[in-house]
């Protein structure tokens, strides 16, 4: 017996308990202590059953995450779920908190199963690129039948105790110690002698559509392999014996154990944790947060006062005049029907939010009392400063002044107001209720509290929240500049915006750049360019073509016009036949002949363009770590999870084939394809970005 499982016995009925904190992984420990107290229940005199209860707060999570890609260490947990329904005892699984993926193959493996009402079960492993190893596609569906198994599985959802009830994936719920509670439920059984009831004997559930589904399923998962690769091994169970069944799940779990997107899941799983973990604010208290001001209630604001208001803080919302506050008001006001669309709220709590928790007003006084406020006006750094400058007067001492600013300087900023300490960038991501990044811009002179009031309010909002350097555009913008610029340059040689789009949109990303930029609106962009145009260097490419819309007033999704045509009451868009002509004039005035581009080439000069500027920031420090960048792209960029993030993505390619596409593009534009020194350090050392990680944890 290893110290991980503790067994006891009470009268007929021997408890193996689970004491792994903090989640009660099934790591090779635990495994064999459970097949060792397994051993010992069935050799005991007077055992008749075995209770299988998890201690602290889950029953088990599943599998140990940290044991992927190490060498196999028996006993696995596919044979020990089998060697546990095949005990001639009654098997009972008592089950609180979480039961994921091995944790509720190992309960499925149990002959029955009583949960806490406040008790959640799934199949998460699609998120980690892998599938339900441990008998779980050929066990779940003869509970649940192929559909509902099929949808468990392949979105990974987690499913509250009633609708695991009435799903028959758990025999029934009871309140209390979960022990106490098992024992009953044992006890009972034993009472009513009660038939072992192995889940493998019972019969093969009916088929689907399955080939419909599997295509509907990678056409939904943008190119993730494993929901569809999961559906498979639920199609097995429903066409083979449990035992073949078994051997199919093998195969197909083998053959995504051994993907880049099995490592790039597991990257974001755990660096997603990894990324707010900041040395510096161990025990550093954050100031407290209650209400929340937002000046400004145009694309930004009013997304970030939705999330505030969701969060259950206060918000009181500044604009400038009646008709821009109807405006957000406006705004705000669809935000909140889409959630209570979606379930989110119900109908009471939506109407409270919008008449109690929120205050639109002109007046800055109104803005006395809140603990933080986050600007989001125009991107103009002298109105920024006016309205700080207010803010300086306006808000009490302590409040911190926070800026959404997309690019400019949090120093100067900070430096136009008494208190600089309290001063720092908060940068949401569009839609801001939808995104879940929020960079914290850590200025000169943020004083540490107010850098963990930044965390606390992302953790509040349940985004994950980035630490990030003052630059031009911190860690994401000035990334997102580069890539833009990439595209841009693919634009003027001949690939067309939509292509490009398309071609990204194929690789993974949630939207190509230029969809993105209509979401932003084309006037922030615009107003870049303006700011730059005085400093550029000669050699720098920037196409103008888009400035003829922009002048004619149109700034994408917010116009109606863009990129692409936008039909009101419509998300998506379609290709705006104005740009092409406005490209070709362009083209004919820098004299260029437009070439073909494939869509590889169109997505590897892309993301030679992300990763080289990526290295620079963080060869600079403004982000500490490749991992901060990776989770930027991820949560604020819509980069595909399954790649784990841009500088995951290069480690996967190899830094030195990376490395020697960005010198080739260079052979034709010296200027811009400047391969980043850390780049060309790590190539030469022959480490990867992963390895400064490693090194930084
Ligand atoms: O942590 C949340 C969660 O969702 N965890 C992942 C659950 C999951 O994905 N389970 C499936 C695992 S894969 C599996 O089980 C494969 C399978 O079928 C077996 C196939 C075998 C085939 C063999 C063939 C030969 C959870 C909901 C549990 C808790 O959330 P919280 O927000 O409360 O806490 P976190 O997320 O901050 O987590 C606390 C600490 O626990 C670590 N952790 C969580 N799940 C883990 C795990 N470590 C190892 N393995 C897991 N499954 C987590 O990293 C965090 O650690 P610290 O160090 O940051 O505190
Ligand atoms: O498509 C998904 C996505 O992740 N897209 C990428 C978005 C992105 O890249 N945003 C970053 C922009 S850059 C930025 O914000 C930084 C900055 O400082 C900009 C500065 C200027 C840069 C210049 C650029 C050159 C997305 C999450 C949007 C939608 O995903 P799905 O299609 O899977 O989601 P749905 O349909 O289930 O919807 C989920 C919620 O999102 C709302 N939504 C969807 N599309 C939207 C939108 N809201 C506004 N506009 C859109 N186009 C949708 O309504 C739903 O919300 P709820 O409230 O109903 O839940
Ligand atoms: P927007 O034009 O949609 O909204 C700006 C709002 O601010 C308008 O409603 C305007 O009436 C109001 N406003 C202007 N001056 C004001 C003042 N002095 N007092 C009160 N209200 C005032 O702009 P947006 O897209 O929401 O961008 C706002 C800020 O957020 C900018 O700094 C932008 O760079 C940044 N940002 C934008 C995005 C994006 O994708 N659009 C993403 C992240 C950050």
């Amino acid at each position: 017996m290893t110290d991980v499982v503790t067994y006891t016995r009470h009268d007929e009925i021997a408890v193996l308990r689970i004491a792994n904190p903090p989640v009660n992984a099934l790591s090779q420990a635990v495994r064999q202590g459970l097949s060792d107290a397994m051993d010992r229940a069935e050799s005991e005199d007077g055992v008749k059953a075995v209770l299988i209860v998890g201690d602290g707060r889950a029953f088990i999570a599943g599998a140990d995450i940290k044991e992927f890609g190490k060498p196999p260490m028996e006993p696995n947990l596919p044979d020990l779920c089998t060697r546990i329904e095949a005990s001639p005892l009654l098997v009972v699984a008592s089950m609180h908190g979480v039961s994921l993926g091995g944790g509720l193959e190992v309960a499925l493996g149990c002959h029955y199963r009583v949960a806490q009402p406040s008790a959640r079960v799934g199949l998460p492993e699609v998120h980690l690129g892998i599938l339900p190893g441990a008998g779980g596609t050929q066990r779940l569906p003869r509970l649940t039948g192929a559909e509902k198994a099929v949808e468990a599985i392949t979105t990974g959802r987690h499913i509250k105790a009633p609708e695991a009830l009435e799903l028959g994936i758990i025999d029934k719920i009871e309140e209390g110690d979960p022990e106490t509670v098992g024992l009953a439920y044992a006890r009972d059984l034993l009472a009513s002698n009660a038939a072992r009831r192995p889940v493998s004997e019972m019969p093969n559930p009916q088929g689907i559509d399955w080939d419909a589904t599997h295509a509907a399923l990678l056409k939904k998962g943008r190119g993730q392999l494993s929901p569809a690769t999961a559906m498979r091994a639920v199609q097995a169970a429903s066409e083979l014996p449990f035992d073949e069944g078994i051997k199919r799940e093998r195969e197909l779990f083998m053959d995504l154990m051994n993907t880049d997107q099995r490592k790039g899941l597991i990257h974001a799983f755990f660096n997603e944790r990894a990324v707010s973990n900041l040395p510096e604010l161990k025990g550093v208290a954050p100031r407290a947060l209650q209400s929340i001001g937002v000046i400004g209630g145009g694309t930004m604001g009013a997304g970030i006062a939705t999330a505030c208001l969701l969060s259950g803080l206060n918000v009181v919302m500044i604009e400038m005049s009646d008709d821009a506050a109807e405006a957000a008001k406006g705004r705000i006001g669809g935000n909140l029907a889409g959630a209570l669309k979606r379930g989110k709220i119900n109908q009471e709590k939506h109407d409270n939010l919008l008449s109690i928790a929120l205050e639109v007003s002109q007046n800055y006084d109104s803005l006395k009392d809140v603990d933080l406020v986050i600007e989001a006006v125009f991107e103009e750094m002298d109105v920024k400063k006016q309205v700080f400058a207010k803010l300086d007067a306006a808000c009490k001492p302590g409040c911190v002044l926070a800026s959404n600013t997309s690019y400019l300087d949090v120093n100067e900023i900070a430096a136009s107001t008494t208190r600089p300490a309290d001063v720092i960038g908060l940068h949401f991501f569009s839609p801001a209720h939808v995104m879940k990044l929020l960079e914290v811009v850590v200025a000169d002179q943020t004083a540490p509290d107010v850098v963990a009031t930044g965390f606390a309010l992302g953790k509040m909002l349940g985004k994950v929240a980035v630490r990030a350097g003052v630059c031009d555009g911190f860690i994401g913008n000035r990334i997102l500049s580069t890539y833009r610029a990439v595209a841009g340059h693919m634009v003027l040689d001949g690939a067309s915006p939509f292509q490009i789009d398309d071609a990204l949109t194929d690789f993974g990303f949630a939207m190509g750049p230029f969809a993105v930029a209509d979401l932003a609106g084309l006037d922030i962009g615009w107003a870049t360019r303006k700011r730059k145009a005085a400093t550029r260097h000669p050699d720098e490419r920037v196409p103008t073509y888009i400035d003829r819309l922009c002048e004619q007033g149109h700034y994408g999704q917010k116009t109606g016009e863009g990129y692409y045509i936008y039909e009101k009451g419509k998300r998506g868009g379609t290709p705006n036949p104005k740009i092409l002509e406005l490209i070709k004039d362009e083209q004919q005035t820098l004299g260029i002949t437009p070439r073909d581009f494939s869509d590889a080439e169109i997505v590897r000069r892309y993301m030679c363009a992300m990763v080289n500027e990526a290295a620079e920031v963080v060869g600079e420090g403004i982000a500490r770590r490749p991992l901060d960048v990776d989770m930027t792209l991820l949560f604020g960029y819509g980069f595909p999870r399954y790649w784990g993030g841009p500088m995951k993505w290069a480690d996967i390619q190899g830094l030195d084939a990376v490395l020697a596409d960005i010198e080739r593009y260079g052979q034709e534009d010296a200027w811009f394809w400047q391969p980043a020194p850390l780049l060309k350090q790590l190539v030469a050392e022959g480490r990867t970005f992963d390895d400064l990680n490693k090194e930084a944890a």
